[in-house]
């Protein structure tokens, strides 16, 4: 079982995408296991974006993630980061396949409506970063005996 930190970023917020985003997690049959709507705090974003601290594209990034609430997930079940990577599509929305959020709703790398953690070392630091132990609620769908081995 694999978990992931998943956002829906400032501009999936604005266009009132979470519901639609929410939904695409729980058709694959995928756990949510903690959620909160936050304003990010510019601690909270460089902590997060610290990777791509010194790119071009990085203090854009931060005032872009802290412009507005997000709503940040956590999503668990089998091969969990690779299936939520897969629904959430390439970083472009103009090179996602069809039917991922990415394709179906962005244009942009910036504007790309969500994140996802990539490994599950990233993950769990990410999760850490994010919520706290007893924020993370342990239950099982009863349709998951229907959905997965
Ligand atoms: P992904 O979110 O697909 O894992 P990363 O980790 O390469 O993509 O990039 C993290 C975030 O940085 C992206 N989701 C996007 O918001 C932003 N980003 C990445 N590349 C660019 C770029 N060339 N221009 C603007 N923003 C970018």
């Amino acid at each position: 079982m694999e978990r992931s930190l998943v956002l829906v970023k400032p501009d999936g917020v604005q266009r009132g995408l979470i519901g639609k985003i929410i939904t695409r997690f729980e058709d694959r049959g995928l756990r949510l296991i903690a959620a909160k709507f936050l304003l990010v705090s510019p601690e909270l974003a460089s902590a997060h974006y610290a990777v791509h601290a010194g790119k071009s594209f990085y203090d854009a990034l931060i005032q872009f993630i802290t412009a507005s609430p997000v709503m940040a997930m956590v999503w668990e079940g089998p091969d969990a980061i690779a299936a939520i990577r897969q629904t959430v599509g390439k970083t472009r929305g103009t090179e996602a396949d069809p039917g991922t959020i990415r394709h179906d709703y962005a244009l942009q790398a910036r504007y790309n409506l969500v994140h996802a953690s990539d490994s599950p070392e990233n993950a769990a630091a990410e999760i850490a970063l994010w919520f706290k132990p007893e924020e993370l609620v342990a239950w099982q769908r009863d349709t998951e005996k229907w959905t997965y081995e």
